[in-house]
This record gives C-alpha cells, structure tokens and sequence, in this order.
C-alpha cells in the first residue's frame, strides 16, 4: 500500500537521511533562499560548482547533483511554478477567466515536479526520497492546493512503481504539517 511508503515529518530537509533530498530551486540552479539556501549552506560550495555546469532547468522538470556535505547521497532540483493564479477546486477546468494565465498551468507544473524528481530518483536508484513544500514559500502556491497535488503525485508514481521504498515529505512548521497531514488522510490513505 503506498501510505505505508509515505512519511511525514515537521524539520530540514537538510538533515534528512535519505538516498536523495529534492531542492525547491529556481530555472537558473544558482541558489536562493528558502530550502534552496538552506540545502546550499548545509551541502557546501561544491553544490553550487557542479549546479553551475547544468545550464539551468525549465519549471517543472529536474536535475540531479550529488550531495556534498549532506547525509543525502543525492539533491534533486527541481523549479516550482510561481503562483499567479487565482485559486480553484483542484481538477477544475479553467476558463481562464478571472485566474490570470496559469489557474490550472500552476497545478500542472508543480505535479511535474513531484512526477519528474521521482523518475529521476528512480534512474539513480534511489530507494528513499524527502520533498519540501514546493513552490509553498517564496512562490506563493497556497499550500492546501500544493499539499494535495504533492500527495496525489507521489501516491501515483508509488502506486505504479516499486523502486521507491519512501518518500518523506518534509514540512517546515507545525502549520504545513498540519495541513499535509489532512492530505494524507484524505488522499493517501484510500
Ligand atoms: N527544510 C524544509 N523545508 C524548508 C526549509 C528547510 N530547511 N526551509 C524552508 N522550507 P521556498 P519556493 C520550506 O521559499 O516557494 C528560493 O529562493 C518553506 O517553509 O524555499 O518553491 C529558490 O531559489 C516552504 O514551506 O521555495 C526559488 O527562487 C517550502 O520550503 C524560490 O525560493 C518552500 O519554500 C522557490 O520558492
């Protein structure tokens, strides 16, 4: 059963000890803040030396590096959507009225995260894998919305392919966790 797989916790993802941790980056690969900050200082300058050689990654899609200074073997970096659209029931088709450009692109790309880090993990043989909040922080995507496409993602992929053993998501306050959690629940769990 995939919620057997499925992990949640509430800390850094920097310190997870897991074959691979995924980055919330940006399409340059060169750093930031957030998790993007955090997982730089913890793997080292090495990271953003081997990030540089990537040319970059389109929103939506992945790149690997190894891990440096971090217990994770691997750092999957994937850029989130920035949230632009208005929010709207999950799975709603949008007119693309009223939401701006990207009420449903938003939800598309972030499920790409989840669906392209995974099938990159799987390459690399990954067994164990730890996901931020994509696109929840500096990129404003609203998190309930977020907490149930990440979910539905990887309960998808596991469902579908054993190579993963876990995927842990990583929440950074009790308030994410809390709302990842009703995810779980109402998704994961059926
Ligand atoms: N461990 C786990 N989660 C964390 C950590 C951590 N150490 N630090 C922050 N979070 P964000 P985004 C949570 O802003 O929205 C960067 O500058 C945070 O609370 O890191 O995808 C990139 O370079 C939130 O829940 O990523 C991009 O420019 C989640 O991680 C941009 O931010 C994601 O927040 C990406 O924005």
């Amino acid at each position: 059963m995939p919620a057997n797989r499925i992990a949640l916790v509430e800390g850094d993802i920097a310190v997870q000890h897991v074959d691979a941790i995924v980055n919330a980056a940006n399409t340059s690969l060169l750093g930031g803040g957030g998790v993007d900050g955090a997982i730089h200082r913890a793997a080292g300058p090495e990271l953003l030396a081997e990030c540089r050689t990537l040319g970059g990654c389109p929103t939506g899609e992945a790149k690997i590096t190894k891990g440096y200074r971090l217990p994770a073997k691997f750092v999957i970096h994937t850029p989130g959507p920035i949230w632009r659209g208005a929010p709207s029931p999950v799975g709603a088709v949008s007119t693309g009225e009223g939401s701006g450009v990207g009420g449903r692109d938003e939800d598309r790309l972030l499920a790409n995260c989840y669906r392209n880090s995974l099938s990159l993990a799987v390459r690399h043989g990954v067994r164990a894998i730890a996901f931020p909040s994509i696109s929840t922080g500096i990129y404003g995507f609203p998190i309930e919305r977020a907490s149930r496409i990440a979910v539905r993602e990887v309960k998808a992929f596991l469902e579908k392919e054993s190579g993963i053993e876990k995927v842990v998501f990583v929440c950074f306050s009790r308030g994410d966790f809390t709302v990842y959690q009703s995810a779980l629940e109402e998704i994961a769990n059926q």
